[in-house]
């Protein structure tokens, strides 16, 4: 039986970096203590009790339809919607350091991707396994990491409700090669616990075979800064609403430019040819 390493949010995070690197995903143990995971749940509570789990059938197309079933409660869009995970979780020094060690080497600054509430209620089937930066199918492979990926458990994660499921070593497989039901492993972990995965290790959100329990879980991910995201940040989180954000978080959601010019490149991002982070902090903007 294949395992995923479980390493404390305490340690060094480089032990992280090293479990991530060698196996794809990796448990990060305690990543939200008790009381940032209760202000959160409570920042969501509202929005999922509003939320419905057809979604209203709306999805950019039926493949998408498919991929998330109808027994899922989404928050899209999360940065506007909560302080807290547009403040302290977003940001989290573990995802900042990980991400600095796996993304920086590819570009000037990286980004969020996206952030998304998954609450995968009774009824939900495992999701079609994936590899995450296949959004990006066409940058030519070999590439290097283009995305570093998590789900954060908001409730205790089981088998049985639904946790990720991860296929440990998948991010070195050829693109053809299928993967075999035990190599798969569910990311089984109490709340305020996150599995780390990269945007090319093969995964899922777990069936819900649980009568009553939902699975509440933060899929969030990072992507280097040069590629379209996910999420469309300038949109769900406009200006209005990123003027209230300190700066790092505004960087992450791409109001920065990206200048490559260190690196002998250019620069992508601009407004009247200025970062438009300092017009969005000076007033300008
Ligand atoms: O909810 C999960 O456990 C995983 C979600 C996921 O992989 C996705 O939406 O791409
Ligand atoms: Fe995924």
């Amino acid at each position: 039986m294949v395992e995923l390493a479980r390493i404390k949010a305490s340690e060094p995070a480089e032990e992280i970096t090293t479990a991530l690197i060698e196996d794809g995903a990796v448990i990060v143990e305690g990543l939200l203590d008790a009381d940032l995971l209760d202000r959160f749940n409570r920042e969501l509570d509202p929005l999922l009790a509003a939320a419905d789990p057809t979604h209203g059938g709306h999805f950019v197309n039926d493949t998408i339809a498919w991929f998330f079933g109808a027994h899922t409660r989404h928050v899209t869009g999360v940065t506007a919607k909560s302080p807290i995970f547009a403040t302290k979780i977003m940001t989290h020094p573990v995802y900042r350091a990980v991400a600095d060690a796996v993304l920086l080497p590819n570009c000037a600054r990286y980004q969020l991707n996206l952030a998304h509430v998954l609450d995968r209620g009774p009824g939900s089937e495992r999701q079609y396994l994936h590899r995450d930066e296949l959004v990006w199918v066409h940058v030519p492979r070999p590439h290097p990491d283009l995305q570093l990926a998590s789900v954060i458990a908001l409730v205790d994660f089981t088998a049985d409700n639904g946790a990720t499921v991860v296929a440990p070593g998948s991010h070195r497989w050829p693109p053809e090669r299928q993967v075999r039901e035990d190599e798969l492993v569910p990311a089984e972990m109490p709340a305020g616990s996150a599995v780390i995965y990269l945007g090319s290790t093969i995964h899922a959100g777990g069936a819900n075979t649980t009568a009553s329990e939902w699975r509440r879980g933060m899929h969030q991910s990072y992507c280097l800064g040069w590629l379209r995201t996910e999420e469309n940040h300038y949109l769900t989180t406009p200006p209005d609403v990123a003027r209230t954000l300190p700066r790092q978080s505004l960087e992450l959601l791409g109001y920065a430019a990206h200048d490559a010019l260190a690196d002998g490149g250019g620069y992508l991002g601009v407004v009247e040819l200025v970062d438009p982070i300092d017009l969005l902090t000076d007033g300008r903007l």
